[in-house]
């Protein structure tokens, strides 16, 4: 079955293994980078809007739904549950200071997906309990993407944390993020991610499409 079928919630593999985060520069703006996160391949967009209103992300949120939608992609949408409902999107993801997952479930309701971001064992483990779908965890390395980052957590970070993951029988998917590259997939995939989240390195890529091959030919 594809990622994201709504039959196979909670089954491996209902997550995708990419997830593009959006994001706008000088150039370009956040329809722009999920264009091009489209064309070259991705189908698991985040739209992540920072320091905007719900009233100014819906009308771009809107727009990315029917570009998703044309590309038979997904679409989660970042902190705004309204948002994320008005335009029915497919997802929603939470930060460490957006709204906990259990009010926003009572928002949106048990059949869109909610993720949640973390940064230690704590949160993974409160992300667990509070019945998130799949979390995604960082960062790995610095990254200009995010302001505010949580401590940098590296290959040994996200090594020591999936082995407790293991010991606690958790099966929740995890997704690393945070200045990740196609070089960086295998090693993240060996420590027992399920697989990655990306802006800058597919965003900043001289050839999107062959950055999200690498990628996804690492990810398989
Ligand atoms: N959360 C932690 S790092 C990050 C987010 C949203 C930014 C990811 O973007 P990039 O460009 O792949 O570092
Ligand atoms: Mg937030």
């Amino acid at each position: 079955f594809q990622p994201g079928d709504p039959e196979k919630k909670g089954e491996a593999g209902f997550v995708d293994k990419l997830h593009f985060i959006s994001n706008e520069t000088g150039t370009m703006s956040h329809i722009d980078s999920i264009q091009l996160a489209l064309e070259a391949g991705c189908r698991w967009i985040q739209l992540r809007v920072k320091n905007r209103i719900a009233e100014e992300v819906l009308p771009v949120a809107s727009k990315a739904k029917q570009l998703c939608d044309s590309y038979g992609a997904r679409l989660i949408i970042n902190d705004f549950p309204h948002v994320a409902q008005a335009v029915e999107a497919y997802g929603l993801h939470l930060g460490l200071t957006d709204m906990p997952v259990p009010e926003a479930r009572a928002l949106v309701g048990e059949k869109m997906i909610i993720g949640g971001t973390a940064n230690s064992w704590e949160d993974i483990t409160r992300r667990i309990e509070e019945g998130a779908d799949y979390i995604g965890l960082g960062p790995f390395r610095f990254t200009n993407t995010k302001q505010n980052l949580s401590p940098i957590l590296g290959i040994d970070g996200y090594c020591a944390l999936m082995r407790q993951m293991q010991e606690a029988s958790h099966s929740t998917p995890i997704i690393a993020i945070g200045g990740i590259t196609s070089d960086d997939v295998n090693g993240l995939r060996k420590v027992g991610l399920h697989g990655v989240a990306m802006s800058g390195a597919l965003i900043g890529s001289a050839d999107p499409q062959k950055t999200f091959y690498q990628i996804q030919q690492a990810l398989c």
